[in-house]
């Protein structure tokens, strides 16, 4: 009897390792009185630091605020206190289609950042910072807005018909946008990348991201209602 107890014990941890628990076993903290609205919203990291893999289970409320985080967090913790905000760079490899999942690679430098795309020709380096510069014609389209879910837009910055971008003058987006939609013709030609930074002119913590992002606050509390500056074009 003892020997089950332990192994289905073992079983409910693992799940919390890797993630969100599933349907059939309930979510921590979840009380069954509750609106659907207040629940503890459910969030999943998948992070890669050089050899290493681990996960973060962040639990939200509706005001975006994170309630308790679970999983690797000490790792995660040690990682973020190494570096500088200038050397917090996270390459989004995937997110799922209702922006709760996220698999992100960490990288030291924008070099290496680079380096992890395969196709590396752009025109970044050649601009300097703290200019806008936006390049016409191209398939690229970008979109932000003020509240999750691609809700009012921010019209005054939108980008369309771009071979590249950068602005670094956000006016009234500046630190407020919280969703991002992005797409370009035909989009299994043109894939696209965003960099998005915390700080003007191109500095700070960067979020190079390849696929749209409704709820950046979920994807990071430093990142929502915090971009400062952007760069996108196709790769
Ligand atoms: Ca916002």
């Amino acid at each position: 009897m003892m020997k089950i107890k332990n192994s289905i014990v073992m079983g409910i941890s693992a799940l919390a390792f890797y993630g969100c628990s599933k349907e059939e076993i309930p979510e921590p903290g979840i009380n069954p009185f509750m609106p659907a609205e207040e629940q503890p919203i459910c969030v999943t990291h998948h992070y890669t630091y050089h050899a290493e893999s681990y996960t973060l289970t962040y639990y939200f409320n509706s005001e975006n605020e994170v309630l308790r985080r679970e999983g690797d967090v000490s790792i995660h913790d040690g990682i973020m206190k190494s570096k500088s905000d200038e050397t917090k760079i996270f390459k989004v490899d995937k997110i799922s289609e209702d922006g709760k999942t996220f698999d992100i690679t960490l990288v030291d430098s924008e070099e290496e950042l680079d380096r992890l795309y395969e196709n590396t020709a752009t025109q970044v380096s050649e601009y300097d910072r703290c200019t806008d510069w936006l390049s016409q014609p191209g398939t690229a389209a970008f979109y932000f807005f003020k509240d999750i879910n691609y809700s009012w837009e921010y019209v005054d910055i939108r980008v369309v018909n771009a071979s590249y971008f950068q602005d670094q003058w956000l006016d009234d987006a500046d630190n407020n946008i919280s969703s991002i939609w992005f797409s370009s013709y035909p989009s299994s030609v043109y894939p696209l990348r965003l960099d998005v930074f915390a700080g003007s002119c191109f500095s700070g913590s960067i979020y190079s991201l390849t696929a749209s992002v409704p709820n950046l606050h979920w994807l990071s509390v430093d990142l929502g209602d915090k971009i400062s500056s952007m760069k996108g074009w196709p790769i």
